[in-house]
């Protein structure tokens, strides 16, 4: 539920943005991602959480499933979308709000593929990367996070360089497009007990992408 109502064909203005990257502040308010939180529950019931490796072996610190026609997958394989869960069934549909945030934020009428869903606890982290395993590059990447804040990290279109942090709370949807499609980011924090949305704690973000 975007805080301000738009008029058809009007596309929202982002809070900031920080070396083209568009932040906006609060796009869910609290019942709406309290209710997001119960689709999600039914996502994960369907899809369960896993702890992914990198191609090299390491284990990752998030643990990840995805909805959608395809979910991205990451292990000694390599990095990749396939059609199901490493468990073997198909994802499940990405819930209605969250493909409904994503029709209001880029103003497209073309549905995302997938809904990648990373969980992190207190001590999990995301290196700096870009988002390249897309075959078309025009489409934004769309992420919104929720429960406990993340300190996202923004830097350049290649690797290294300055970069540029900023801390995302729940309910803030970050925009990906354009020139900083390919932008360098990552998450190197998160801060534990500072939302109340999840019981246990930690912290959700899920990404939206056009695949193919
Ligand atoms: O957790 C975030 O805010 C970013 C996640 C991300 O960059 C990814 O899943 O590719
Ligand atoms: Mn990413």
């Amino acid at each position: 539920m975007p805080k301000t109502r738009l008029k058809a064909g009007e596309m929202p203005v982002p809070d900031l943005s920080v070396r083209g990257v568009g932040v906006f502040r609060g796009w869910l308010n609290a019942q709406a991602q309290a209710a997001l939180v119960e689709d999600l529950r039914a996502v994960v019931r369907a899809a369960p959480l896993f702890s992914p490796v990198t191609p090299s072996g390491k284990a990752m610190s998030v643990r990840m499933t995805s909805a959608g026609r395809v979910g991205w997958v990451s292990d000694r394989r390599g990095y990749r979308y396939q059609p199901h869960h490493p468990g073997g069934a198909a994802w499940p549909a990405i819930p209605g709000a969250v493909a409904e945030m994503w029709h209001q934020i880029t103003g497209l009428s073309r549905a995302p593929d997938c809904c990648l869903i990373n969980f992190y606890g207190s001590d999990a982290r995301m290196g700096m990367h870009q988002d390249r395993d897309e075959a078309d590059f025009s489409y934004p990447v769309v992420s919104l996070s929720l429960g406990d804040d993340g300190l996202f990290r923004i830097g350049n279109l290649t690797r290294g360089g300055r970069t540029e942090s900023l801390w995302l709370h729940s309910g803030d949807v970050v925009v990906m497009g354009g020139e900083a499609r390919l932008i360098y980011h990552g998450v190197d924090r998160i801060r534990a007990g500072s939302s109340s949305l999840l019981p246990q704690g930690g912290r959700i973000n899920l990404t939206l992408r056009v695949v193919d």
